[in-house]
């Protein structure tokens, strides 16, 4: 399947199907490619407003070279485009708004409409002999929610919405009925990345995961004077390119249910007692992973990712013990691997001396060489030193048969940075 950015962004109203086919017959030899129309504003208006939905059909056959259909293609008087195998299941994927950066509202007016088309299209592939739970639903932005609205018409029979960053904008105060929500499909996962601006915040899905906290992403631009895909849409498309990379990648993104980022942040949430030990995971295992029955709803999941592809990083528990201080203090924690350190800073206060919070770095514990910490204290008075009792890590989520690494009783001065080295081997598992 080629992905990518601009047929990402390319119409709202267009609704690409993608079949895993493996037919025999070779796809549309000698015709071109076909692509989507992306209308403007004016031509809508042309319209007058009409829906119009466009299919363009993907398999294993023609794999980078989209074959157009419509309605007509799978009426009882048709016979279907000879690429699609109605054994296979079929991915519907379902774009989101426009790239222009205007607000698409004739669209989130027309959503329903959209999704009523497609189901016109889903009865006739069913009387094709394609079967409800065979259907996965990839809705991007709004396109989560026409997904859901399908999902509706079908009484929640289809087999899969994966909704990424469904738009939050005018839906999250919305009925059930009217957006993205567990009873649409037999399993609904959501992705959450934009959450602060075009995303939706509350929980949607059966699973919703939030990625770094759901809001802001690694990697994006924060300055109003970086380019519109920098600051506009770069979070709200990470949720797409997450997607993408794990389907193409090997490493897992799991997510671990916290009932908010703060917690786990704090180190508050470090299992996955709650599904038996096995973290729900993005990406196309059955019922991302979950073997719980019944499965949960709207079960938030948080995890951390590095600000590219493949995005995976190895999450790490710190936990610090101090002598009681005279006043707050700020410690800055390196971990260092062969050529990549990562520092992140936690606040001390006088009144607080055991702290748990989670780190970041991009190979497992058992790979890191050393740890930093540093008495970063205040610029504007002089800081004490830090009497730390104990630093330890640990990996997440926790192994319970692992013992934290810790390292006793050190004394840190203001501008005398401590470092440890680790002699470790990473086990065989
Ligand atoms: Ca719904
Ligand atoms: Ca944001």
């Amino acid at each position: 399947m080629s992905w990518t950015h601009t047929s990402v962004l390319l119409c709202v109203l267009t609704v690409c199907v993608m079949s895993l086919v493996l037919g025999s017959e070779e796809a549309q030899s000698g015709n071109e490619c076909a692509d989507l129309n992306n209308y403007t504003f004016r031509e809508y208006r042309q319209q007058r407003g009409k829906v119009q939905v466009q299919y363009l059909l993907l398999t294993r056959r023609n794999m980078n070279c989209a074959e157009r259909f419509d309605h007509e293609s799978f009426s009882e008087t048709h016979q279907p485009p000879s690429t699609f195998n109605i054994s296979r299941p079929t991915k519907v994927i379902i774009h989101g708004f426009r790239t222009t950066g205007s607000k698409p509202t004739w669209v989130v007016e027309n959503y329903k409409e959209a999704a009523l088309e497609i189901s016109v299209l889903i009865n006739q592939l069913q009387k094709h002999g394609c079967k409800l739970e065979s259907f996965h639903f990839i809705g991007i932005s709004l396109g989560a929610h026409v997904a859901g609205f399908v999902g509706t018409l079908f009484e929640g029979k289809i087999g899969r919405i994966t909704a990424l960053d469904a738009a939050g904008p005018l839906f999250k105060g919305a009925d059930a009925s009217d957006r993205l929500d567990p009873s649409d499909a037999l399993f609904v996962e959501a992705i959450h990345t934009d959450s602060d601006y075009f995303g939706i915040s509350i929980p949607v899905g059966h699973v919703d995961f939030y990625l770094n906290g759901g809001k802001d992403q690694p990697g994006c631009a924060r300055s109003r004077f970086s380019s519109m895909f920098g600051y506009v849409l770069c979070d709200h498309m990470r949720a797409i390119y997450v997607y993408m990379s794990v389907l193409n990648s090997s490493c897992p993104l799991v997510g671990l249910p916290c009932f908010s980022y703060e917690d786990f942040m704090k180190g508050r949430c470090l299992t996955c007692d709650a599904f038996n030990g096995k973290c729900p995971t993005i990406g196309l295992s059955e019922n991302g992973g979950i073997t719980i029955s019944p499965l949960p709803q709207e079960q938030k999941l948080f995890l951390l990712t590095a600000s590219s592809s493949p995005f995976c990083t190895h999450q790490i528990l710190l936990q610090l013990e101090v002598s009681p201080l005279h006043k707050s203090a700020e410690v800055g924690v390196t971990l260092v691997n062969e050529n990549q350190g990562t520092e992140q800073r936690l606040r001390l206060q006088k009144d607080t001396t055991v702290y748990s919070m989670v780190l970041f770095h991009p190979v497992a514990l058992c790979e890191i060489n050393s740890i930093k910490l540093e008495n970063t204290g205040n610029r504007f008075y002089r800081q004490g030193d830090i009497n730390v009792k104990s630093v330890c890590l640990s990996e997440i989520p926790s192994q319970r048969r692992e013992e934290p690494l810790c390292v006793n009783n050190i004394n840190i001065r203001h501008g005398a940075p401590w470092s440890h080295d680790f002699v470790q081997v990473c086990g065989f598992l």
